[in-house]
């Protein structure tokens, strides 16, 4: 019976990061043998799991991603190499894995498309990020791009071009956690926030300055979207010269964050230091100046006066938070997904996941040239 069932690798022999093994079964009754093989992580087998999901899991040895892709055909997902697309095939049709590589395809561009959209999806750690990836690899991305092949209307290839990439920042994020950089003055409570945010004790809280060091970076997810928490040192005049380092990996954080939470002592007040700091932070990331230990204010005009004594001279999302009472933090928590990624493509929107596709498809909209154009697309499909 196992003979009937056809196992096909979809990508180039050798190495890469990653093979696709398409798995054609005969008929109903054979969906037990991909199951024999594979236990999802989630409990759910292969054989039940609706078209188009994705369940990631144990092959063996092996971690795989399986995408039930029709009723009777399964694409496995593994490691490159040999050793990894041989014991799936191995497990699946015995001494027939000889015919299985016979049957191998070359690869083709559409394959390359393929295997690239898959590395992407692989690196989905979020379910909706995995959907939009998921969506792309099943065809949107191919689908537009015959679509600019057949149009070759240098215009109508323009603004569809230009749509896909203004959702580029969305789709880098994708697989990039947006990048969220805490800092601030030393025992301001930037620790205490960010365990607040994450729901778990991450960071050490101490109530002497100075106690983190060393950059501490969590992953959280946010309204479906990955994004990365890092608490900082405080930044003052270090005391010595592992503080020092600590302080230099903060500077570094505001650099190169896409938000900028700024935390202050809500006892102290918004100070020049803070000033100081601000100014640190490039021109195109969010601010949030989080007015913390706003418990301690003893009343409500007090921390209304606060609020409007933080004068910027940019604009930036001033909020009372406390760590310790847990208040502000849904309010800071809804703020990084509203404002770093407020809208979202439709599921069909065409989203150039491919960085070298994405680079050429870029050139074309800043030097429209419908010759250029054809050639690129003839190499993706
Ligand atoms: N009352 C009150 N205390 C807080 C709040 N947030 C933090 N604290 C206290 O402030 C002290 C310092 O908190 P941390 O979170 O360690 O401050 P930090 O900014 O990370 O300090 P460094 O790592 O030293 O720069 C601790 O004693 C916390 O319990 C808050 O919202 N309210
Ligand atoms: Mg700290």
């Amino acid at each position: 019976m196992s003979s009937d069932i056809e196992v096909k690798r979809l990508t180039a022999r050798g190495r890469g990061a990653v093979a696709v093994v398409r798995v054609r079964l005969q008929t109903s009754e054979q969906a037990n043998r991909v199951d024999q093989c594979f236990t999802a992580i989630n409990g759910i087998p292969a054989a039940t799991a609706a078209v188009g999901r994705i369940l990631y899991g144990h092959w063996g040895l092996e971690d795989v991603v399986v995408v039930r892709t029709a009723e009777l055909e399964y694409e496995v997902n593994c490691h490159g190499g040999e050793a990894a697309v041989d014991a799936i095939c191995q497990s699946l049709v015995g001494n027939q894995t000889k015919s299985a590589r016979a049957n191998s395809e070359a690869v083709s561009p559409e394959s390359r498309l393929n295997a690239e959209l898959l590395k992407i999806l692989l690196q989905c750690r979020t379910r909706q990020t995995a959907e939009f990836a998921l969506a792309q690899y099943q065809g949107v991305l191919r689908n537009f791009l015959q679509w600019l092949r057949d149009c070759s209307n240098v215009n109508r290839c323009l603004s569809a071009i230009n749509a896909a990439i203004s959702w580029n920042r969305f789709a880098e994020h994708l697989t990039k956690p947006w990048k969220v950089a805490v800092v601030g003055q030393p025992n301001a409570g930037k620790s205490s926030l960010l365990n607040a945010m994450v729901g778990y004790e991450r960071s050490i809280v101490f109530d002497q300055p100075g106690t983190t060091r060393d950059r501490v970076e969590t992953e959280i997810t946010l309204d479906g979207l990955p994004f990365l928490l890092a608490d900082t040192a405080g930044i003052r005049e270090a005391t010595d010269d592992i503080e020092s380092l600590g302080i230099a990996e903060a500077r570094t954080s505001i650099s190169t964050c896409d938000a900028c939470l700024i935390v202050v002592d809500s006892t102290s007040g918004w100070t020049s230091d803070d000033d100081d700091l601000l100014q640190l932070v490039p021109p195109n990331c969010n601010v949030a100046v989080l007015l913390n230990k706003c418990d301690l204010l003893d009343s409500d005009a007090t921390s209304e006066a606060l609020l409007a004594s933080v004068h910027s001279s940019r604009s930036v999302f001033v909020l009372a938070t406390s760590a310790t009472e847990k208040i502000g933090i849904s309010e800071l928590l809804n703020w990084l997904p509203s404002v770093l990624a407020p809208d979202r493509p439709a599921i069909d929107q065409p989203l150039l996941l491919v960085s070298e596709l994405r680079q050429q498809l870029q050139l074309f909209s800043e030097t429209p040239d419908i010759a250029a154009l054809l050639q690129v697309l003839d190499a993706w499909l």
